[in-house]
């Protein structure tokens, strides 16, 4: 099928076909995304990113002191924020993750990540806002302060997960081509893998297809690329300083 989609910069449209887009070098823009090491919805910008072999920059803030200059230009105070800029135009903010990955999506060179047909579409943005609740399960999982809390949220994930079980195609959730969900859901499931790393919780013991799928994902180059090479210890670090009780188990 071939369609026609406007590139970044100028009025000069990139040819589709198949869902692959060629962009002029020319209409490209620069990208710089504000980031913090250990985010999850920074990494859905990076996955796409990386999935397209885009250049783009990364400044790291610190979210436990914002810059001024942070705060001027992200209007909820969070990241990750994509800074565009065109030649000749004034440089553009894009806010939300998933906004941010859907504008990437259809601007960037390469393999399109959201399905061209309508219905799957829509079934993909369901399941990626359906990832925002199981990273809040995670979240609170991870910063439970005692056995009790860590027992209830742990419960909490599990079921948040259950009806993703019949909705994988496998190996990707999609089938053989990765798309925007296996974006979303990567990061999820690199903070199930760093919470195992500090005791076996059995988070996916009933769910193989989800277990094969988290495999599949970690395989992913544009996954394991998507953090910094010491994630794990900033992960666990931040859980330490929250005196979360997984970080002091034994
Ligand atoms: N809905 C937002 C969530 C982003 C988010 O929660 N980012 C966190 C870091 S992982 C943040 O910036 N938190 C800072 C704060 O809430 O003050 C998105 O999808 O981009």
């Amino acid at each position: 099928m071939t369609g026609l989609l406007q590139p970044l910069g100028d009025t000069t449209a990139a040819a589709c076909d198949g869902g692959v887009c060629a962009v002029p070098e020319p209409a490209r823009a620069n990208l710089t995304l504000i980031s913090f090491p250990t985010c999850p919805y920074v990494q859905r910008a990076v996955i796409a990113l990386k999935e397209r072999g885009v250049e783009f920059n990364v400044i790291y803030i610190d979210l436990a002191q914002k810059p001024d200059w942070f705060l001027a230009i992200s209007p909820l105070g969070k990241v990750p924020v994509l800074k565009v800029e065109r030649a000749g135009q004034p440089s553009a903010i894009i806010f939300e993750s998933t906004v941010i990955l859907q504008y990437l999506d259809e601007t960037l060179p390469g393999q399109r990540l959201f399905p061209e047909e309508a219905l799957d579409r829509a079934r993909q943005r369901a399941w990626i806002e359906y990832a925002g609740s199981l990273l809040g399960d995670l979240y609170r999982l991870s910063r439970a302060t005692d056995e009790a809390l860590v027992a209830e949220t742990l419960s909490a994930v599990r079921a948040r997960l259950q009806p993703l079980e019949a909705e994988v195609a496998g190996p990707f959730f999609a089938g053989e081509a990765f798309s925007a969900v296996d974006v979303v859901y990567a990061p999820a499931f690199r903070q199930i893998d760093a919470l195992a790393a500090l005791r076996p919780l059995h988070v996916l013991d009933d769910l193989p297809r989800l277990d094969r799928w988290r495999q599949a994902l970690a395989a992913r180059p544009a996954v394991r690329e998507a953090v910094p090479a010491d994630f794990l210890d900033l992960y666990l670090g931040q859980m330490r300083d929250a005196g979360a009780w997984l970080s002091r188990a034994g």
